[in-house]
């Protein structure tokens, strides 16, 4: 094991466990397919794959169309007892912990309007959300009392979740922004056409403070930031200076993919010390990302050691929702980050 750690040590500067390879094996066990072994080890792409290229460097997997265990790769999961990976993920609700049958109707619709969506562009690391977890966040939203006559703020809008809310009736008042003129000419036309008009929309870089009259005046708030820690001070942090004080809710997306249990711990340490908010709920999975499209021009197209575009949606987030209590404060500062804001040693995506 020493050996194999050094070895992927050499390749990258996030922290490599005993259970990091672990993760891997595990993952070769269960299939041979590149992309879903990185989804099941939940491991980083960059450390993932650097993983897979030491084990193939040591001889103990081989790279083919499929990825698959050497004879000395066989004697060494069973030298350490590793086991294939299962997902017994529910089927009912795919793990969602929301059923899909109360909003049936509302996905029929919302598949109906988004057809001609504005596609990912990768200048903003846009990549949507399928319309299943679109509806399924409305319905746990719900579910959670933070939706009915409130006030709901979406801070970035290429999920069209401020789409959903509309068509649902729910909210009060709606306020949507974001940097993409495309997105918000979008959902404009869809407003009109629907005659909804308890919502505000507009073009915003969240790198800037929130202008005054969106500070502390809602009950909700809804978005997927990028994961360097600066993105999630500027998504998060904003969100919650947009809430009314305690006892407000909000809602996002942290994946795996993109960042290690080593930055999920600073990314929980800015929610408890620094916004002085508690995390309530952490659903695993619960968002599932369309591919981009663009994959031939990431990083993670470089570093993949064999070169073959995902044939299943292999990018998940996991659905974080924070309370408000006492004391709990938003992030109002500037961030002066360029494509920094998108990229750190985790991310691979851009
Ligand atoms: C990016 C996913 N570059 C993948 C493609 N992110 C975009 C979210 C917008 N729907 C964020 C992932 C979770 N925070």
């Amino acid at each position: 094991m020493r050996g194999i750690i050094a070895k992927v040590e050499e390749k990258t500067t996030i922290p490599v466990y005993e259970r990091t390879v672990e993760n891997v094996l595990g993952a070769v066990l269960a299939s041979g397919d590149l992309w879903r072994i990185i989804d099941l080890s939940e491991e980083p792409l960059p450390l993932a794959t650097a993983v897979l290229k030491a084990l193939n460097e040591l001889g103990y997997i081989e790279f083919n169309e499929e990825i698959l265990l050497t004879k000395k790769g066989k004697e060494l999961v069973e030298k350490y007892g590793i086991g294939k990976r299962e997902d017994y993920t529910c089927r009912h609700c795919q793990g969602k912990t929301v059923g899909f049958d109360a909003f049936k109707e509302l996905l029929k619709e919302f598949k109906d309007i988004v057809k001609n969506r504005p596609q990912p562009k990768h200048d903003f690391d846009q990549a949507y959300v399928t319309p299943e977890t679109t509806i399924a966040r409305i319905t746990l939203m719900h579910t959670r009392g933070d939706l009915k006559n409130k006030e709901v703020f979406v801070l970035g809008d290429d999920d069209l979740t401020s789409v959903a809310l509309m068509l649902s009736g729910l909210p009060k008042r709606i306020a949507v922004l974001d940097i993409d003129d495309r997105l918000i000419e979008f959902i404009k036309r869809v407003a009109d056409e629907i005659g909804y008009s308890n919502v505000e929309i507009f073009t915003f870089d969240l790198r800037k403070p929130l202008p005054e009259y969106a500070l502390k005046k809602f009950d909700t708030f809804i978005t997927d930031p990028p994961e360097t820690v600066d993105a999630v001070r500027a998504f998060v942090g904003r969100g919650i200076a947009t809430l009314r004080g305690p006892g407000c809710a909000g809602y996002f997306g942290i994946t795996r993919r993109e960042s290690s249990l080593d930055k999920w711990r600073e990314i929980q340490r800015i929610l408890l010390n620094e916004f002085n908010v508690v995390i309530t709920d952490i659903i695993r999975n619960f968002n599932e990302y369309v591919n981009w499209g663009y994959e031939e021009e990431t990083r993670a197209w470089e570093l993949i050691p064999v070169k073959i575009k995902p044939k299943h949606n292999w990018y998940k987030s996991y659905m974080f929702r924070i309370q408000t209590l006492r004391g709990s404060k938003g992030f109002e500062g500037e961030i002066t980050a360029g494509k920094e804001l998108y990229d750190d040693e985790e991310s691979s995506t851009t």
